[in-house]
């Protein structure tokens, strides 16, 4: 039962906030695997990656995704430990289906910063889904993601490319514009903490959010695990989402659950090949 892990008090606070960090979500043997599968990802990078930072700023920013299929500790990670489990009760879902992983890592000294944005609008997704942003590293609370609590009840904003702010997926005008929060942060109920390996920040997907650099001696690996909750629907999307899906078009009409080979579920727990 997903209760069992998440408490009900747990679920009402991520329904409010939008975001709640659980320790300790990872046994033992699975806290090494996070810094095993994204140096295993990231030695053989897929057609997805992206290097999100200007080069002649210090450190390196750079993302993957969709790993899951030939990494098998980032399989194990997404179906095999209680982060599923955890994502559909806190989805207050009979069930998590994985959506897709997406690895975020910033080198020893980075500048670049994680822009304040909103994941959904990047997807082809309507309904429920959440996140799982799993550190494979410590992070200090000021390096750490910050979160708008309540964020993720308001509209839908506008997603733009991180670097130089286009506008690649919904056109212009057509979405509410992220607010600049940097120039008035109090005005904000925003959440931050300092982070283990082992830990998990679980947030919704239309929860605002952004991430300092790091200016520390360490890298800041991290691998976000997405689910979809039982009424998520595909949504056909004339642009290309991030990540995309290709051919998914084919398979998936408007409206359509995620019921495919490429979301299987991952709550209740299920045989992945
Ligand atoms: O890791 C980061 O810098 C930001 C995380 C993020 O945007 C996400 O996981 O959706």
């Amino acid at each position: 039962m997903p209760g069992q892990l998440v408490d009900d008090d747990a679920i009402e606070a991520f329904a409010r906030d939008g975001v709640i960090v659980l320790r300790g979500i990872l046994n033992p043997d699975e806290v090494s695997l996070v810094g095993v599968g994204i140096d295993k990802a990231l030695a053989a990078p897929s057609k997805r990656v992206k290097h999100v930072s200007d080069p002649d700023e210090s450190g390196a920013f750079v993302e993957d995704f969709l790993r899951w299929s030939d990494v098998d500790e980032i399989k194990h990670l997404a179906f095999g430990s209680r982060v599923g489990e955890a994502a559909a009760a806190l989805m207050d879902s009979m069930s998590a289906r994985f959506y897709h992983d997406h690895l975020l890592v910033k080198e020893a000294n980075t500048s670049q910063v994680t822009p304040w944005h909103q994941d959904q609008p990047y997807y082809n997704v309507e309904g429920t889904g959440i996140s799982a942003w799993l550190p494979a590293d410590p992070v200090p609370k000021d390096a750490s993601p910050e979160f708008w609590a309540g964020s993720h009840l308001g509209p839908w904003r506008m997603p733009r490319s991180f670097l130089d702010k286009e506008a690649n997926w919904f056109p212009e005008g057509s979405l509410a514009e992220i607010p600049n929060i940097e120039a008035d942060r109090s005005a904000y109920d925003i959440r931050q903490w300092a982070l283990q390996p082992g830990d998990a920040i679980f947030f919704s997907f239309l929860a605002l959010h952004s991430a300092p650099g790091f200016p520390y001696e360490e890298r800041r690996r991290a691998l976000s695990l997405r689910y979809l909750g039982s009424d998520a629907r595909h949504v056909v999307r004339s642009w290309a989402t991030s990540p995309s899906f290709e051919g998914i078009a084919d398979d998936l009409a408007d409206g359509d659950s995620f019921d495919h080979p490429s979301f299987p579920l991952a709550w209740p727990r299920t045989e992945v090949s």
